[in-house]
């Protein structure tokens, strides 16, 4: 049963040891407006091929698995509306349907992970929702972190989470959560969150490292890399807090609940803020995308 498609140049790049980082598609479909949406795809994987990796760009397109897509099938997929948001729940389902979806953090990572890609570049993942003690809405990305032994790399989560419950979560699912470069954890628009993450890594020696040895142990389950946004991007809380509590009043208000949550609290923050929030998110994944380059390197040379 054939159901995965290797771009040509992730197909050569595995074929000769070179390193590959792979892209969620939701945050295209779901997380950004067109055109900048294709715009930040394009210069994400244009990053990664100088940092001198291969972009592997995960989606479903009619019912195949695509592990790097051709910049006709980037821009298709941008364009498109009404594009499923996949996660471990829909996958298979999407795939046996013959059907077209997007890849969240939890679905890219099983599709990275079984076409042999250890590290994988993000914005933000998802996380326990605030009032979660009501709701039960947390990620599935937690636990794919918990069981899929993928690096990934973020710049911490957005305060549309409960920051602390989420990571109380992936403490209780042995996640390493690591914050680069310095001990606070990073709450995506700021450098630093009133928390610490419970481990500090400062080279992407160190990260390859400690994913070898989880491997070499025989646990289950990635890392998290929490990758601070750069300085000079920075949002101050004064200028976001109040955006995001607007945007979590308006789900409440509007019933917004399940898989539909995350891309309704991302659409109404862009539009509050008037493409602020979306430069400096774009400034973040191409930072994470740079550390991620990186890491795969650095995991290649070790095998
Ligand atoms: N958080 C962000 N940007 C995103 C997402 C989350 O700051 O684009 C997307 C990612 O694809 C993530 C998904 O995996 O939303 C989480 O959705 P949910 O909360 O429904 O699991
Ligand atoms: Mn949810």
């Amino acid at each position: 049963m054939k159901f995965l498609q290797r771009s040509q140049e992730v197909e050569e790049a595995q074929r000769n040891n070179r390193p590959v980082v792979a892209l969620e598609s939701t945050i295209i479909t779901h997380g950004m407006p067109w055109p900048q949406n294709y715009e930040t795809a394009q210069r994400v994987e244009a990053e990664i091929r100088t940092c001198g990796a291969v972009p592997a760009t995960i989606a479903v397109l009619e019912g195949t698995l695509h592990v790097g897509l051709t910049d006709t099938q980037l821009m298709t997929l941008a364009q498109a509306n009404n594009v499923a948001k996949l996660s471990r729940a829909d996958l298979a389902t999407c795939l046996a349907c013959k059907g077209t979806g997007a890849t969240t953090v939890a679905a890219t990572m099983i599709a990275a992970a079984h076409a042999g890609i250890s590290t994988f570049a993000t914005g933000g993942i998802g996380g326990v929702h605030r009032g979660a003690e009501n709701s039960f809405d947390v990620s599935a990305d937690l636990h794919e972190l918990a069981q899929t032994a993928v690096t990934v790399v973020c710049a911490g989560a957005k305060a549309i989470l409960d920051l602390p419950k989420t990571l109380e979560v992936l403490e209780t699912l042995g996640v390493p959560v690591v914050a680069f470069g310095q001990d606070n954890f990073p709450a995506f628009w700021s450098r630093t969150s009133s928390l610490d993450a419970p481990i500090r890594m400062d080279s992407a020696s160190e990260v390859a490292q400690a994913f070898q040895m989880r491997k070499a142990l025989g646990l289950q389950g990635g890392m998290l890399i929490a990758n601070p946004i750069p300085a000079n991007s920075e949002i101050p809380p004064i200028e976001i807090d109040p955006v995001i509590a607007l945007a979590v009043q308006d789900a409440e208000a509007q019933n917004i609940t399940g898989k539909d949550l995350t891309p309704f609290l991302l659409r109404r923050i862009f539009e509050e803020t008037e493409g602020r929030s979306l430069e400096s998110n774009i400034s973040l994944i191409l930072n994470n995308a740079r550390l991620a380059a990186e890491i795969a390197a650095e995991i290649v040379r070790l095998e």
